[in-house]
């Protein structure tokens, strides 16, 4: 049979199931990455596994979320990250040495592999061939002590590029394109496959533009063929020998079609809140910005960043204008400074950030009060840039500058001729920001700060349960909605009881103490509920304040397997009109909870409201004897391969 790329590697990597579309398969994973904010939890439940040392390929550990060290804190988590790294023989990369996504894809990633991150972005890798499927922290550390990845074999769209981009359009507007016409809800369960001839007009850096924000689809992850440009892409970085051809078979099947002509789209911006929230640059123009930012895993390469400078290359920024630049890996900084590309930006009035996150997860460079944030990430969900009624639209590089020098919203056509980037012949190695684990792992010592606890669990859940409705919320609640970031929350990350303070802080700031006196509860939600970021946080730190279960219209995918993997049960309506006489403070109770885990429904009695309604609950048998269990740490401790 003719097989699409991602099923070649599927099938590859399959070491348990069979990979069909729907059935659950076990995959073999060749990589992980995990990154400082979800790492310091996933490396606490590696340790009891019991393993000796990793056991994939390669696993590397960044720092890059927070690394603003306002207190001891992070510098602790740091410091514990590369401790446990040297311990478990995991390569570390360190603070500065820039974004997971952009550092993984230069240095690490190979065609035809399969790559698991504790980072909902990790299909960047998709970029240059690689199946990279972004999770929650507990499941990359099974696959770091050797265990399958478990996954619904996803349905795969081929996405057939023709045509080729017209001057001052990007990448950055090829996928916002597609989240215009698919929505945040229009990727669930599915693959995206990038093929046709567009494929060969795109380089890599705009091809992982695309496949990162795949994820703001809700898709499982996005994969686009291995070719030359893959090739010229990784000799450059010095890993030739790390290329292989991945491509579809020809005559290869796929599950739908989506024909998307390059030379038709014009520069598009997202909205706020919202990533699918897309319209043409133009509709806008003109609408007053206080603030740009460039940077993030999403536009913060090489070419991105080169193209910036020119763009700004003696011309001034306007003084009411605050223009944020932060490079996506050391690599790049140093390139941009070697090229005198740094000394253009800061001549027009740029600020140089940290080659991190930064400002994409609230860390630092927030924008005033009421202010109009335009920026080149992949997320402007509310207050997720630290500013509760900030505004903030995303755009590609090119959008970002022109609007910058004008103070408003500009098309980039408007710029003339486009400036003409070169890729450098080789990168620098700059290996310093790397470091290797030591041949010999016994006698590492691991180091933990105060702020590190322990992971609290939960234990088998009886068969009756009962609670109240803790908190009623509508369609698309993200997870920065129910375990915020920022500068103020990041830091408590390896601190469940403290982070868990801060639940649903910005919805509702009395949830926590709510939770807490009532000894949990339910949590209620409409369509997509837990969309966007891998945190595991936004499960554990309500399962830490009781919540039994969250009741809901559809849920994300990874959100929905971090709460079964700590045993919290993701139920779903079976009508609408069931969610809307839902309230909160109604008292629930369920009397067949396990019986109904094995039969797929449970029946709820609404006490308060006096009547009888049935959930959903459709879990593999894997995923059954997990909410069994109380949740997936009860069962794999110890378990490593
Ligand atoms: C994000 O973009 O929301 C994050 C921060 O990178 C998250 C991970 C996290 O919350 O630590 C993600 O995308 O998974
Ligand atoms: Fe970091 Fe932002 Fe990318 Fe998340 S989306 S990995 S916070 S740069």
């Amino acid at each position: 049979m003719a097989d699409n790329l991602t099923y070649k590697i599927l099938k590859e990597h399959c070491v348990e199931g069979r990979p069909e579309a729907g059935e659950t398969v076990g995959l073999r994973i060749d990589q992980t990455l995990t990154q400082d904010a979800t790492g310091t939890v996933a490396y606490l439940q590696l340790e009891t596994m019991g393993i000796e040392r990793v056991q994939t390929d390669l696993s590397v550990s960044y720092v890059d979320h927070n690394t603003l060290q306002s207190g001891f804190e992070n510098a602790d988590d740091h410091r514990y990250l590369m401790s446990v790294a040297a311990r478990y023989g995991i390569v570390f990369s360190r603070p500065g040495s820039g974004i997971c996504h952009q550092v993984h894809l230069e240095r690490f990633g190979r065609p035809g592999g399969t790559l698991l991150g504790s980072d909902s972005h990790t299909p960047t890798a998709g970029g240059i061939g690689m199946i990279a499927v972004g999770v929650g922290g507990q499941d990359v550390a099974c696959a770091m002590a050797g265990l399958p990845f478990y996954i619904t074999a996803p349905r795969v769209v081929k996405v057939e590029l023709t045509g080729e981009l017209s001057p001052w359009v990007t990448a950055k507007d090829v996928i916002l394109e597609l989240l215009r016409c698919l929505s945040v809800k229009g990727g669930v369960g599915k693959v995206f496959e990038y093929a046709g001839p567009g494929v060969s007009t795109l380089s890599v850096p705009q091809r992982a533009t695309i496949t990162n924000m795949g994820a703001e689809l809700g898709a499982t992850t996005s994969i686009f063929p291995s070719d030359d440009r893959t090739l010229d892409w990784l000799t450059r970085q010095g890993r030739a020998a790390d290329y292989n051809p991945a491509v579809a078979d020809s005559g290869a099947e796929y599950d739908d079609i989506i024909e998307l002509d390059l030379s038709k789209l014009q520069p598009l911006i997202a909205l706020p809140h919202s990533p699918d929230n897309v319209v043409l640059v133009s509709d806008v123009a003109g609408t007053k910005v206080d603030q740009v930012c460039i940077g993030s895993c999403t536009n913060s390469s090489l070419h991105d960043l080169c193209t910036v400078g020119r763009l700004l290359e003696g011309k001034k920024v306007p003084p009411d204008v605050s223009l944020g630049v932060s490079p996506g890996s050391g690599r790049v900084l140093q390139v941009i400074t070697e090229r005198s590309v740094l000394g253009a930006m800061i001549g027009a009035g740029a600020r140089l950030l940290e080659s991190v996150c930064g400002p994409c997860i609230g860390m630092g460079f927030a924008p005033p009060s009421g202010g109009v944030s335009l920026r080149t990430f992949n997320r402007n969900f509310e207050g997720r840039t630290g500013t509760a009624d900030a505004r903030c639209y995303l755009c590609s590089p090119e959008t970002a500058v022109a609007s910058a020098l004008a103070g408003a919203v500009t098309d980039p056509r408007e710029l003339g001729e486009p400036p003409h980037v070169e890729e450098p012949e080789s990168y620098p190695a700059s290996e310093n920001m790397i470091i290797y684990p030591p041949e010999e792992l016994t006698g590492v010592e691991i180091t933990r700060g105060p702020n590190i606890k322990p992971i609290p669990q939960r234990t088998s859940p009886g068969d009756i349960v009962e609670g109240s409705v803790l908190l009623k919320v509508g369609d698309n609640i993200t997870t920065d909605h129910i375990m915020p970031a920022g500068s103020k929350i990041l830091p408590l990350r390896s601190n469940i009881p403290a982070i868990s303070e801060y639940v649903f802080s910005s919805v509702d700031s009395d949830f926590a103490t709510r939770a807490k006196k009532r000894g949990g509860g339910f949590i209620v939600g409409g369509e997509n509920y837990g969309q966007g970021s891998s945190r595991e946080h936004a499960a554990l730190a309500p399962m830490y304040l009781g919540v039994i279960a969250v009741i809901a219209r559809s849920f994300s995918r990874i959100h929905r397997s971090n709460l079964i993997n700590f045993g919290i049960l993701p139920l779903v309506f079976g009508s609408k009109e069931d969610y809307d006489r839902l309230e909160r403070d109604d008292m629930l109770k369920a009397k067949d909870l396990l019986s109904g885990l094995d039969v797929g429904e449970i029946t709820l009695q609404n006490v308060t409201g006096g009547y009888e309604f049935v959930v959903g609950c459709e879990l593999s048998d894997r995923e059954k004897e997990i909410a069994k269990a109380g949740g997936r740490l009860n069962m794999v401790k110890g378990a490593g391969a």
